[in-house]
């Protein structure tokens, strides 16, 4: 019978950062609070959770790699709002936070969860930060509880 790792869902002891962009602060927020309230839900302890904002997607990467690489937390959460009805340059933000976040998880191996919602328009943002389809934020801090106690079960395995 093979062994399975398992990311199981107690956030006890675990030590979180947060990078959020300022840019559309409206989502932002949102997607940040449900992530702190999921946090907390799942155990994390409020003081073990550590915000920073920046001024935009794009500028996440280097913030998260900052938090990353002080090996103060186990998982790095971050969030973002790129809309492409806004923005023409809307490809090259969304698509540098995105590898640039993949890069900081994998350089620093903290699991470096990407929150950053890319949409076509506001309406369709503010339906993923807590409207009719959910919210990401949510999604985010449940990822970073389960794959960091995954890391944790591999490195013990
Ligand atoms: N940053 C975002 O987070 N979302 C956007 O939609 C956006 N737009 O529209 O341009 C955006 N731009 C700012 C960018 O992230 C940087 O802060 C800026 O380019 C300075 O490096």
């Amino acid at each position: 019978m093979p062994k399975e790792l398992k990311g199981d869902m107690n956030g006890q002891g675990l030590h979180v950062g947060i990078v959020v962009a300022r840019f559309n602060e409206i989502i932002t927020r949102k997607l940040l609070d449900s992530a702190v309230e999921t946090l907390i839900r799942y155990g994390v302890r409020d003081e073990d959770i550590t915000v920073g904002w920046v001024p935009g997607s794009f500028e996440l990467p280097v913030v998260a790699k900052a938090l990353a690489k002080t090996g103060k937390y186990q998982a790095v959460i971050c969030l973002g709002a790129v809309i492409r009805g806004e923005t023409s340059h809307y490809d090259m933000v969304a698509g540098q936070a995105a590898s640039g976040i993949n890069s900081v998880g994998l350089e620093t191996g903290v699991p470096t969860i990407f929150g950053v919602l890319t949409t076509e328009n506001m309406e369709q943002a503010l339906n993923r930060s807590g409207g009719k389809a959910g919210n990401m934020g949510t999604n985010t801090a449940v990822t970073a509880i389960e794959t960091a106690r995954l890391i944790e079960a591999a490195s013990n395995s």
